[in-house]
């Protein structure tokens, strides 16, 4: 058992608004106008197509058939809502605003006197509200539906769909807070959401429900809902197994376990409970040195979308879901906000950057669920799915990915994501513009120039990431040497506008090896620059990727190539693979005989994120070397 961290004073950092940052890179943008312009229209068709708006229409009209679609259809549509309520905050469009007006109209019809929403119940089985919380997906689809109604607010100002969530949210309060019983989701999402309603409304009936479902999960509550003798309960899958601060392993489904962690991340943040922030020190240990894949992905296998033992990271079958992704970005980014060191926007980035991003392809239309580290051809995008929780979930994700890189404490800007573009930050009482320049994540120079009306003091803190082992700093042209604490350099001074802040993080190609346990990536290396994790794809490489074998000392090269993608950077590097023509016959073959390890091949390996975007083949990230 690692010993545990020292007491850490808590940052309780406040997250810049991505309605004050503006992306204007080669990477982020492009992704953010795609989903602006094909993501949204496109899940809107498939909201339609797959059912989503017509059960919306039938629990509306009180219908009592016609459901179409899995129990919790209904999240799908508000996460939806809550990605295009982003883009509406960064690119007003009348159009597209009337059209979620009348969506939430849509809504507010089919909410009953009560509150109550959830088309799955109102329109298949109104008798049987709240009746299976482990696994009907009520209250996480009440948690989306909040998300989506403060985002909308955030963006919009109105209030049409937050009066919705705080009359459905007062249902709950009544049910399961303070005065009522115990209860929480079997899959979790409601406790961070109610949050995130908390600080919207400044209501904090919505923090206690959040905070009691929080302290509750782990008394096995689902054992007695399902009449299973408690002594037989196995409540991991839901991490309703043991007290939430008894927590040493992250485990059971990998969305819900990150998507619980964000919650308590945020209760702790409030409180600064010890207990608490111990647990998610000691989880976050747990996933991000035992059971992270290179990529930033989690949860490992099919079977229950989830965490298995340490060091299982499979390749091909990898399951690393899209959402859990996205979930580990959620809590790291509140782990950050909550302890501000770096190591927790590292992970963030890497997720973001791979396992996340992989998710999507450059159209903005087709998807991936489930992100393996290796293909053998047969791993295809879909335009949707059956289970369509990893498509909108991605729409919110890129659209507010402007929320993940800065925050700032009482005397501190934090930059924690390099990117093209400018942020607005209201501090100390004044306003402040910083702007970057980048051409981050191909390239390590990042340009930082302050405005300000008047001088200002304050700690400029720049994360200087895990992955990079060499940086160097200047300001207004004078060199800076300063440690990093905590991952972060701080420069204290008092800032003037036209300051300039040249920040060098050395990238050259990694080749990363994995930890010896990790049986599936043994004799193997991965590429990586910067935060990318780089594949090959049998597009560029050929098919048999499985006997390229780079030796170890072969120089590899880093460059932007301009006409690929639009722009990304690829690696390339003489390797050698082994080709059946010229294997001289048989099954097996005595080494002596065969010639290996083969003939000259130029490797090309591009981004991890992208691949798939060109006609279909075979990948792998983990690559034979010697
Ligand atoms: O259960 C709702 C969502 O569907 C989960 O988050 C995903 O893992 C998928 O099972
Ligand atoms: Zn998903």
């Amino acid at each position: 058992m690692p010993k545990p961290e020292p007491a850490q004073a808590l940052a309780k950092l406040e997250a810049v608004p991505f309605t004050q940052v503006r992306i204007k890179d080669r990477f982020w943008a492009p992704r953010q106008e795609t989903n602006r312009k094909a993501t949204v229209e496109h899940s809107l068709q498939m909201l339609d197509k797959y059912g989503n708006l017509l059960v919306m229409q039938l629990a509306a009209a009180g219908k009592r058939e016609g459901f179409k679609g899995l129990l919790f259809t209904d999240s799908d549509l508000y996460k939806t809502l809550e990605g295009i309520a982003y883009t509406l905050a960064t690119h007003p469009d009348p159009k597209l605003d009337k059209r979620m007006d009348e969506i939430i109209a849509l809504i507010s019809t089919a909410q009953m006197e009560d509150g109550y929403i959830d088309t799955w119940f109102q329109v298949t089985r109104p008798d049987q509200r709240f009746k299976n919380l482990r696994d009907w997906h009520e209250m996480y689809c009440a948690g989306h539906l909040f998300e989506a109604a403060v985002a909308h607010h955030q963006a919009t100002g109105k209030t049409n769909f937050l009066d919705i969530a705080t009359k459905l949210a007062g249902l709950l309060y009544e049910r399961y807070g303070p005065d009522g019983e115990v209860g929480y989701c079997g899959h979790p999402e409601p406790e961070l959401a109610l949050i995130r309603l908390w600080k919207a409304t400044g209501d904090k009936r919505w923090f206690t429900l959040s905070q009691r479902m929080i302290e509750h999960r782990g008394d096995k509550i689902f054992a007695a809902e399902h009449k299973t003798p408690v002594e037989r309960y196995d409540g991991t899958y839901w991490l309703d197994d043991m007290p939430i601060r008894e927590h040493t392993e992250i485990k059971g489904h990998a969305v819900r376990a990150a998507y619980l962690m964000s919650g308590v991340a945020d209760i702790a943040r409030e409180t600064g409970d010890a207990g608490l922030i111990e647990m998610l020190q000691q989880l976050w240990r747990n996933t991000t040195q035992k059971r992270i894949y290179i990529t930033g992905g989690i949860g490992p296998s099919a079977a229950n979308e989830g965490f298995t033992v340490d060091y299982d990271l499979p390749n091909l079958t990898a399951y690393q879901e899209t959402c859990a992704s996205i979930a580990i970005s959620l809590w790291g980014h509140r782990m950050t906000l909550l302890l501000g060191d770096a190591k927790y926007m590292d992970v963030v980035e890497t997720a973001l950057y791979n396992g996340l991003l992989s998710g999507i392809g450059l159209d903005g239309k087709s998807f991936f669920y489930v992100n393996p580290l290796a293909s053998e051809g047969s791993h295809h995008r879909s335009e949707w799915f059956e289970c369509a929780c990893c498509p909108p979930n991605l729409a919110r994700l890129v659209a507010s990915v402007g929320s993940y890189m800065y925050s700032k404490s009482a005397d501190t800007l934090y930059v924690h994501l390099y990117n093209s573009g400018q942020a607005h930050v209201e501090f100390g009482g004044r306003d402040l513009q910083i702007e970057q320049q980048t051409e981050y994540p191909w390239d390590g120079k990042v340009n930082l120039t302050i405005s300000a009306d008047s001088p200002t003091a304050f700690d400029l803190a720049l994360r200087i990431p895990g992955w990079c082992r060499d940086f160097s700093l200047s300001v207004n042209g004078e060199s800076v040497t300063t440690a990093p604490v905590r991952g972060y350099v701080h420069l204290q001074r008092e800032w003037s506008s036209g300051d300039q802040v040249v920040l060098n993080l050395a990238m050259p190609v990694e080749r990363i090896v994995a930890h010896p346990d990790v049986r599936q990536d043994a004799g193997c290396i991965a590429l990586q620059r910067g935060p990318v994790v780089y594949c090959l794809e049998e597009v560029d490489n050929g098919p048999r990727l499985a006997n390229i074998v780079v030796p170890d000392d072969t120089p590899l090269t880093g460059k932007f190539d301009p006409d690929l993608f639009g722009g990304v950077g690829v690696i390339t590097g003489n390797a050698l693979r082994v080709e059946p023509e010229s294997w001289p016959g048989g099954l097996y073959q005595p080494l002596a005989t065969t010639g290996y390890p083969g003939t000259p091949h130029t490797l090309k390996a591009i981004p991890y994120c992208f691949w798939a975007n060109r006609e279909p083949g075979e990948m792998r990230v983990w690559l034979r070397h010697e």
